[in-house]
């Protein structure tokens, strides 16, 4: 490989960039991680605006240069260690389903998640067009549920037998639907048994304890914890 690149990584825990910190720990370069506390609205700092105007995590800083988006560094870090087969190459229509599965879960699924969590974000102050904005994000999640379990099918992993960036983001935005400030979701089995198999790997475990140093976040019972 040419010369690494030096990679910070600007993370909250279980946020969106929960994603790409487990495929920095897949990847195995070294990088430095810098907590932004979304809960101190350091994100929206004069410091670090001036890194990353959007005000949001994840960022990663590549030698001099910020790149932003979780489907964007999911690429670029799948990319750089072509060797651990985290997302197929150009010449592999797989790469493209992987695109499809990330830019869902981007677009759709967070979108959806956030406007449950946050519904302020999309409907101001007013109280109950909040709640409006909430219980549509709760149908709206539903049937994008539902999607994701018909995708997935039979395969192991999203993009059928070899683990890659997708599933990382899948994983993610699985740990979300089981917050309790969603009143219901449906049925997910097959999406469970996928995050269940990603919680398994040692470089997912090892990042989740990492980012539960900072903040506690609970992990659904049935997996084992050890
Ligand atoms: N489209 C962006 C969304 C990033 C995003 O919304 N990040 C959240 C955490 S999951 C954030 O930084 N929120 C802070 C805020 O909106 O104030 C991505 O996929 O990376």
């Amino acid at each position: 490989m040419a010369t690494e690149p030096t990679l910070n990584f600007f993370y909250f825990p279980r946020a969106c960039s929960l994603a790409p910190h487990i495929i920095l720990e897949e990847v195995g370069l070294p990088y430095q991680r810098h907590l932004v506390d979304l809960r101190k609205e350091e994100n929206l700092s004069e410091k670090y605006l001036k890194l990353n105007p959007k005000g949001a995590i994840p960022a990663l800083v590549v030698n001099e240069t910020i790149l932003t988006e979780t489907q964007a560094i999911l690429t670029y870090l799948g990319d750089l260690v072509p060797e651990k087969q985290l997302i197929p190459s150009s010449r592999d229509f797989l790469r493209y389903r992987a695109h499809e599965w990330m830019n869902f879960m981007s677009s759709s699924v967070h979108v959806y998640i956030r406007s449950i969590f946050r519904p302020s974000v999309y409907g101001g102050d007013d109280e109950s067009v909040n709640a409006h904005v909430a219980a549509q994000g709760v149908k709206n999640l539903a049937k994008a549920v539902k999607v994701v379990e018909k995708r997935l099918g039979d395969n192991t992993w999203a993009l059928g037998d070899q683990f890659s960036v997708a599933d990382a983001y899948l994983f993610v935005m699985y740990l979300w639907t089981t917050d309790s400030r969603i009143p219901s979701v449906p049925d997910r089995s097959r999406w469970d048994a996928l995050a269940e198999r990603v919680w398994q790997r040692p470089a997912v475990k090892r990042v989740v304890g990492i980012e539960q140093q900072d903040r506690d976040y609970s992990l659904p019972n049935h997996w084992n914890s050890e």
